[in-house]
């Protein structure tokens, strides 16, 4: 009887039961199972085609940013800094926390600063280590320009999430593009109107205004492509990012968990 109850005491604290118990009771009551994850950068090399480059994890995945010719050189990669179209890889900047304007958002994170020139378009690609579903474009101070995703390899479709279009038809354009462009076109409404917002300050949803908006990219990717496309006599900067919802990977650390349970189950 004695010599039973010790069996059970050992089998039970055992380590590897016990620290497959105590991973399991954390995967289970963590709230991060649907929170979502955004791009960290950990590297920008300012420059054009060629030269530009970003790289970062979104979540579990490695994110790879580069920028291709399609003509003349007319979109940049910037820098860390502070100012509008600067970008940001000690995960400090507010720019995309407001949620008047974004959805999701997060109080403070990292961004892919930009500058185009008014001339023939470039190609952006964003490379994943391992394929990312539903994908969230998020942009701010988009004016005069326009990014088109339709060279995405399986796009399908855009959904609008969160934006700054309005009744006046300013800001982000809801219908991406319009008949007269390719759907799958992210831009601003009213190209003229524009606004200097500072990312420390809440983007306009009314007035004159550059588009601000998350933007999802339906379907599953291992890698998402846009082309820019200045569309008027004006250069302009502003900054992206991206986030996604890490949940398969999540299930499968559960899963993994429950497989390292049964296992050690078994060898006790
Ligand atoms: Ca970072
Ligand atoms: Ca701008
Ligand atoms: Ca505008």
């Amino acid at each position: 009887m004695i010599r039973s109850q010790g069996s059970i005491s050992r089998s039970l604290a055992g380590p590897c039961y016990l620290m497959t118990c105590v991973a399991l009771v954390l995967l289970a009551g963590a709230p991060a199972v649907h929170a979502d994850v955004f791009l960290d950068l950990t590297a920008v090399t300012p420059g054009g085609p060629g030269v530009g480059t970003f790289s970062g994890t979104l979540g579990g995945v490695t994110v790879s940013g580069s920028i291709s010719s399609g003509g003349p050189a007319a979109f940049f990669f910037n820098s860390p800094g502070f100012g509008i179209g600067d970008s940001t890889i000690d995960g400090s900047s507010p720019q995309f926390s407001y949620s008047s304007v974004f959805g999701p958002t997060i109080p403070a994170t990292d961004r892919v600063g930009f500058t185009y020139t008014a001339t023939a378009g470039n190609l952006v690609t964003l490379t994943f280590s391992s394929p990312v579903t539903n994908p969230v474009f998020h942009i701010a101070n988009l004016d005069w320009g326009a990014f088109s995703f339709v060279v995405t390899p399986g796009f399908s479709s855009l959904t609008l999430l969160k934006g700054n279009d309005g009744p006046d038809g300013d800001g982000i354009d809801p219908a991406f593009g319009g008949p007269s462009y390719s759907f799958g076109l992210v831009w601003d409404h009213t190209p003229p109107t524009t606004d200097a917002t500072v990312p420390t300050v809440s983007p306009p949803t009314s007035g004159g205004r550059s588009a601000y908006a998350s933007v999802r990219i339906d379907g599953t990717f291992s890698a998402i492509s846009f082309v820019t496309d200045a569309m008027g006599p004006f250069s302009d900067s502003g900054s992206f990012t991206i986030s996604t919802v890490p949940e398969p990977a999540t299930l499968g650390l559960l899963a993994t968990g429950g497989a390292l349970l049964i296992r050690c189950r078994r060898r006790g």
